[in-house]
């Protein structure tokens, strides 16, 4: 899943597709060094942001979206109107880091949608979720949310096998409790469902090296992916398709 943020403030691609036509060719661009899917989303969620209103939302990806027709699109978003909107131009995949609790009419649209669905655990809201974060134990604590966010996503009519899972790196975890969340990958594969990761670029891969990192650097981002991939993991949710792919390609071979 390549990302594709058309948002000013992403904490690693922000301002680099504010122009729909430079979004939807880096867009065509990833599909074509192996991405599956082109993750599109107008909003960022990094830690310490603060949201944008529907309107600014829509005027973001919507100009990319109607660039991308044919392409195999998900749309990062935890907005109903958003999302609708998306589906209607052909997104196939609605991300939503709120695990349906952000909009109460995200989970209608998804299943009138008939659409695919990605389920991430959050703790908190991005703007303080950094701050205090907390478990009992982060792998069971992350799968238990994650099996109740399927539940209900499937008692609104969304088909169980339309959805994925994610532990959601970085969203009120330490970078110690998101090593631990892919260490013990299984526990969330045993809900069923196939797991998404999004390491690519990510502090928690930058603090390795330097406390003060707001960003991890390419390759300790491929060394992530393997590792995860190697516990299971299906689908990468990452800034350099390319890399990835070759990188997961390798892994693949040996495996
Ligand atoms: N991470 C980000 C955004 N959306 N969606 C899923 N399913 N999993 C993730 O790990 C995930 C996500 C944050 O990364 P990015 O989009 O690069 O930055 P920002 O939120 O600042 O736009």
């Amino acid at each position: 899943m390549g990302i594709v943020n058309v948002t000013p403030d992403s904490f690693s691609d922000g301002g680099a597709h504010m122009d729909p036509d430079v979004a939807a060719a880096a867009a065509r661009r990833m599909v074509e060094e192996g991405a599956a899917i082109v993750d599109v989303g107008g909003e960022s969620t990094r830690p310490g942001s603060e949201g944008v209103s529907l309107d600014e939302e829509l005027r973001r990806v919507i100009p990319v979206l109607e660039r991308l027709d044919g392409l195999p699109v998900s749309i990062d978003t935890a907005k109903s109107e958003v999302a609708r909107r998306a589906l209607a131009l052909g997104a196939e995949l609605v991300n939503d880091v709120t695990a349906l609790r952000g909009d109460p009419e995200l989970a209608g649209v998804v299943a009138d949608g008939s659409a695919y669905l990605c389920l991430m655990h959050m703790q908190g809201e991005p703007r303080t979720m950094q701050a205090h974060p907390r478990y009992d134990d982060v792998a069971s604590d992350v799968a238990a949310f994650l099996e109740e966010r399927l539940s209900f996503a499937v008692s609104a009519g969304i088909p169980e096998e339309r959805v994925c899972l994610d532990p959601g790196i970085g969203f009120g975890k330490t970078a110690a409790q998101n090593f631990e969340l892919i260490r013990r990958l299984d526990v969330l594969l045993a809900l069923g469902r196939p797991v998404l990761v999004g390491l690519s670029r990510k502090s928690s891969l930058g603090k390795l090296f330097d406390p003060e990192a707001r960003t991890g650097t390419l390759a300790a981002s491929l060394g992530a992916a393997v590792a995860a991939y190697e516990r299971g993991a299906s689908i990468f949710r990452v800034h350099d398709v390319r890399e990835h792919v070759e990188a997961l390609t390798a892994a693949g071979a040996i495996a």
